[in-house]
């Protein structure tokens, strides 16, 4: 997987820890702790100026808003969040922050093919060149439109992934009066054919596309967890780390991304620590600690949602969802 790339595996964590000893050496060499201070800060705080565009399209009521605040990990009465349900007015693309990173903007597109967005100048229109992912959402089997879309996308060379949302009403559609339930996977089976028999129509090979199942009010259950995962795998590597450190952690896939991301920023705390304690001035090394780790111990915290407000947040998830 495009992971092994960016993270050092714990075969080469070796040299990468002596690599980076070896530059956190140089610089208190040459500028003292806040030289060390500030190279760690550099690396670790990188993530926050990279800026990510995320763009969501899809005709009105597919569930746009919904996707936006989930990804968001907003509810659709927090503050900040998109308005759910309501019949889209402004017909200009709109972005809403990442509350944790206002880098990370997610942008509800208007659906194409209107009056005010015709299909051939869709593109230019929503002035595509600055997105660098594409979701192109559907809460029934996506149209031939949509793959008109993903192929404009695709000459672009830019990455884009049909989600498939709602799947928990089709799922509770067809059982919901079934003595005989007939099994989930089987279910989303038959959704998931139904969708790319005619995204094959439009020349897509199963291989090469990504589709997701999801419900958004769920994001713990299908394929939402999936999808996050797959963004930031297909994000490029500068990017990476803010999209793993932004993404709302209510899925066990987030929560493994952000282990991994998170074991290796401890390094760069580590090896500072090691390299400035190691220096025989008397407490030194606590300052040092004292300034960084803190603030990190505190950033760990907050990934996992565990400080009060999203522990609080995740109790009104579970409320909601049990
Ligand atoms: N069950 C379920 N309902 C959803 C989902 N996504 C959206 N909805 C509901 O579908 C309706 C339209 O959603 P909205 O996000 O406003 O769609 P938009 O017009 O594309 O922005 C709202 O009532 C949402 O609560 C989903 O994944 N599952
Ligand atoms: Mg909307």
């Amino acid at each position: 997987m495009a992971m092994a790339e960016s993270y050092p595996g714990r075969s080469s964590l070796t040299s990468f820890i002596e690599k980076l000893g070896g530059k956190i050496r140089n610089e208190f060499n040459l500028e003292g702790t806040n030289g060390v201070v500030m190279f760690v800060k550099n690396n670790v705080e990188k993530w926050k100026s990279i800026p990510i565009n995320l763009a969501v399209i899809g005709e009105t009521g597919v569930g746009k808003s919904t996707f936006i605040n989930t990804i968001r990990n907003l509810l659709d009465d927090d503050e900040g969040s998109a308005l759910v349900g309501v019949i889209q007015t402004t017909k200009i693309p709109t972005p809403y922050n990442h509350p944790e990173n206002e880098n990370l903007k997610i942008w509800d597109l208007p659906g194409f093919g209107t009056a005010d967005f015709p299909k051939s100048t869709y593109m230019k229109n929503i002035e595509a060149e600055k997105f660098g992912f594409f979701l192109i959402l559907s809460s029934s089997r996506f149209k031939l439109d949509d793959v008109w879309l993903a192929k404009e996308i695709k000459k672009t060379n830019k990455t884009f992934f049909f989600v498939r949302t709602m799947v928990d009403r089709n799922i509770k559609d067809v059982n919901g009066r079934r003595t005989n339930k007939i099994p989930e996977t089987k279910l989303l089976d038959d959704i998931s054919k139904e969708c790319r028999a005619v995204l094959r129509s439009g020349g897509f090979d199963d291989a090469d596309i990504g589709l997701f199942l999801i419900d958004s009010h769920t994001p713990n259950r299908y394929e939402f967890g999936k999808l996050g995962r797959e963004l930031i795998n297909a994000a490029p590597e500068k990017k990476r780390d803010a999209l793993t450190l932004s993404i709302t952690t209510l899925t066990s896939e987030m929560i493994e991304e952000k282990k991994i991301l998170l074991e290796k920023r401890i390094w760069y705390f580590a090896v500072s620590s090691g390299v400035v304690g190691g220096i025989p001035i008397p407490g030194l090394g606590v300052v040092f600690d004292a300034a960084l780790l803190v603030e990190e111990a505190i950033r760990y915290r907050n990934q996992f949602g565990l400080n009060e407000k999203g522990l609080q947040k995740v109790a009104k998830w579970l409320k909601k969802t049990s």
